[in-house]
C-alpha cells in the first residue's frame, strides 16, 4: 500500500483517536510515538508534544514491579490503560504482546480496548506467555503463521470502529530467523488484514530494518522500535519511508534513574535538601493531576455540597477583667482545662469541617500559637476597636463566613446549626437567661420571641443594644455571613469606617447598620449551652464546660 499524498489526509489531530492513529500510520511524514506506562506519564508524553502514545508492555509490567512475561494480567493492563486514556487526548497504541492467548482472547481484548477509547493494538507473533525480545530472543519460539493470521482476522472482524488499528509485529529477526522469513510473515499478516507491520530488530545498527524496508517497498505502513540502534539519525528512517518510530521505554527509564538518584541521596544524607531543587515541585504534581479543574468545578457545582466556610475570630483584646492572668498573653490564649481557649474554639470549627480559620490578634499577638490558623495582627488595637480588627481581615473575606469573638465556648450543635441555617446574615441569639452576663452583653430585639415548639419560623433581628428590657435574648457574639450578606457587610464596614465617632464601633454596630439599611438579619435561637470568658468566675465556669 502506498502512503497517500499530504494533501489527501486531514489534520492528524482531528476525529476519533483511532482515526488519528490510522492517519499517523498512513501519514507521508515520519511520525513518533512515546512510551507511557500510567496516567501521569501518558499526560507528560502528550504535553511534550507527541501525537501518540505507545503503551509499552515492558514499561507497564515494570511500573507494576513484575517481569515482561505476562505476569500482570491483561485486565490489569486494561485498567491502567483506562487511566491513561482518561487523562489524554492523543491516540494510544497498546503493546498487546501475543494478544494474551488465542484468537478468542485477542478479539475480546479488542472490544475491551475500544470501550476504553484505545486507538489500536500491536500483537506479536510469539507464544503466550511471551518474554521480552531483548531477553534470550533467539530462544523464543514463533507462532505458527496461519494461527497468527487467524488472530489478526479475528481482531479485525471484532473491532467496532473501522479506524481501530491492528499492528502485526514480526519477531523473526529477533528469534534468529532470516530476512526472507521476516518478509514472508509480514506479507502474510498484511494479507490477513493488518493495518501496519512492526519489524523488530535487536542489532546496534539499523541495517536489518533498512534492508527489510527496502524489500518491503511500502506495501503497508512500517513501524520500528529503535531501542538498540538508538544512535541512528531519524533522517535515515525518513529516507527509508518508515511510517512510525516508537521510543519504546524512555519514560520508564527516565523515571527509574531519577527515582534511584533521589532515593539514594535522601537515604545517604538523611535529608531531601539536596534533591529538592532537582525534583518536580508538589505544585507540578497537582497541575498534572488537574487540580485546577476541580477547583473550578467546585465553584460551579458548590451548591451540591456544603460550601467551604471560613471563620474570622476576633481576638485582639487583652481581657481587662483578667489583668493578672493576661500580662504575657491575650485572653484567648488562657488555658482552660489545659488547652488555650482559642485552641478549643479552633477544634470546634475543625470538627465541623471549617479549616480556614483567620484570627485577628492585637494584644500580645505574637503569643498566639495554635496550629492550623492564619493570624492577622491589628497593630493599632489599643486605639481602635472591633471594626478596625474586622477591617484587617476584610481583604480575605469570602461569601461564606462565620465571624465570632475569640473568647467563646459553645456546644458543637450551635455551630453545626448555624452552618446549616439559611439566610444571608444569621446572628445567634440565646433566649435563655442561664449564661451569666459578664463583660458588656449585647441584647437582641427580635421580630418574634423564641417559641421553642416551632422550629422553622423566620425570625429577624431588629436591633442589638445594651438594653435588656424588651429584648428576646442575648447575642452570643457569633454571626454567619454568606452570599449577598458579604456585600452588605462590606458596605457597612466602609460606611462606619468613614464616620467620625466618639465611641469605637463594634460588631453589634455593624449589624445594626446593616439592619438600618433594610437588609434582613436572621436569628438562630439557642437556649444556653455556651459561655464567654470575661472574668475569673467565667474562667472557673469555662473549666467545667467540657
Ligand atoms: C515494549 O515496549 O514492551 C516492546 C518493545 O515490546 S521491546 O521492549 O523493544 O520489545
Ligand atoms: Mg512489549
Amino acid at each position: 500500500m502506498n502512503k497517500p499524498g499530504a494533501a489527501d489526509i486531514p489534520a492528524i489531530n482531528a476525529g476519533t483517536r483511532a482515526a488519528r492513529l490510522r492517519r499517523l500510520l498512513q501519514s507521508p511524514q515520519l511520525e513518533f510515538l512515546m512510551e507511557a506506562h500510567n496516567g501521569i506519564s501518558a499526560r507528560i508524553a502528550e504535553e511534550a508534544g507527541f501525537a501518540g502514545i505507545w503503551a509499552s508492555g515492558l514499561a507497564l509490567s515494570a511500573q507494576f514491579g513484575v517481569r515482561d512475561n505476562n505476569e500482570a494480567s491483561w485486565t490489569q493492563v486494561v485498567d491502567m490503560l483506562e487511566f491513561m486514556s482518561d487523562v489524554t487526548t492523543v491516540p494510544i497504541l497498546l503493546d498487546g504482546d501475543t494478544g494474551y492467548g488465542n484468537f478468542n482472547n485477542t478479539r475480546r481484548l479488542v472490544r475491551k480496548l475500544e470501550q476504553r477509547n484505545i486507538a489500536g493494538v500491536c500483537i506479536e507473533d510469539k507464544l503466550f506467555p511471551k518474554s521480552n525480545s531483548f531477553l534470550d530472543g533467539e530462544r523464543q519460539p514463533l507462532a505458527d503463521i496461519d494461527e497468527f493470521c487467524g488472530k489478526i482476522k479475528a481482531a479485525k472482524d471484532s473491532q467496532g470502529s473501522d479506524d481501530f488499528c491492528i499492528v502485526a509485529r514480526v519477531e523473526a529477526l529477533i528469534a534468529g530467523w532470516d530476512m526472507k522469513e521476516a518478509l514472508r510473515r509480514a506479507e502474510a499478516y498484511r494479507q490477513a488484514g493488518a493495518d501496519a507491520v512492526l519489524i523488530h530488530s535487536k542489532l546496534g545498527r539499523p541495517d536489518e530494518i533498512l534492508t527489510f524496508a527496502k524489500e518491503w517497498a511500502n506495501r503497508a505502513p512500517l513501524v520500528i522500535v529503535p531501542t538498540t540502534y538508538y544512535s541512528t539519525p531519524v533522517e535515515v528512517y525518513r529516507r527509508a519511508q518508515i511510517s512510525v518510530v516508537i521510543w519504546a521505554n524512555h519514560l520508564i527509564r527516565a523515571a527509574v534513574a531519577a527515582m534511584q538518584a533521589a532515593a539514594r541521596q535522601i537515604q545517604a544524607t538523611q535529608s531531601p535538601i539536596d534533591v529538592e531543587d532537582r525534583i518536580a515541585a508538589v505544585g507540578e504534581i497537582f497541575r498534572l493531576q488537574g487540580a485546577d479543574e476541580l477547583k473550578k468545578a467546585e465553584r460551579r457545582y458548590a451548591g451540591a455540597v456544603r460550601r467551604r466556610v471560613q471563620a474570622i475570630v476576633l481576638a485582639a483584646s487583652r481581657g481587662r477583667e483578667l489583668d493578672g492572668l493576661t500580662e504575657a498573653r491575650p485572653k484567648v490564649m488562657l488555658p482552660i482545662g489545659g488547652r488555650p481557649l482559642l485552641r478549643r474554639l479552633v477544634d470546634e470549627f475543625k470538627k465541623q469541617g471549617v479549616n480556614e480559620i483567620t484570627v485577628v490578634g492585637g494584644y500580645r499577638a505574637e503569643t498566639i500559637d495554635v496550629p492550623g490558623i492564619k493570624v492577622i495582627v491589628n497593630r493599632d488595637y489599643e486605639h481602635t476597636g472591633e471594626l478596625a480588627s474586622l477591617a484587617c481581615a476584610q481583604a480575605g473575606f469570602t461569601d461564606n463566613m462565620v465571624i465570632l469573638y475569640g473568647d467563646l465556648l459553645f456546644r458543637s450543635y450551635i455551630l453545626r446549626d448555624l452552618l446549616d441555617s439559611s439566610g444571608d446574615i444569621v446572628a445567634v441569639v440565646d433566649s435563655a437567661a442561664k449564661t451569666p452576663a459578664t463583660g458588656s452583653p449585647d441584647y437582641a430585639k427580635c421580630s418574634l420571641p423564641d417559641d421553642r415548639t416551632v422550629m422553622d419560623r423566620e425570625v429577624r433581628l431588629l436591633q442589638l443594644s445594651k438594653e435588656k428590657k424588651g429584648s428576646s435574648g442575648r447575642w452570643i457574639g457569633m454571626v454567619r455571613v454568606r452570599g449577598e450578606g458579604l456585600r452588605w457587610l462590606n458596605d457597612s464596614l466602609t460606611e462606619l469606617t468613614m464616620r467620625k465617632q466618639e465611641r469605637r464601633p463594634g460588631l453589634p454596630d455593624v449589624l445594626n447598620h446593616i439592619i438600618a439599611q433594610g437588609r434582613p438579619v436572621r436569628v438562630l435561637y439557642i437556649n444556653g449551652h455556651w459561655l464567654d470568658v470575661n472574668s475569673l468566675d467565667d474562667l472557673d465556669r469555662a473549666s467545667a464546660f467540657t
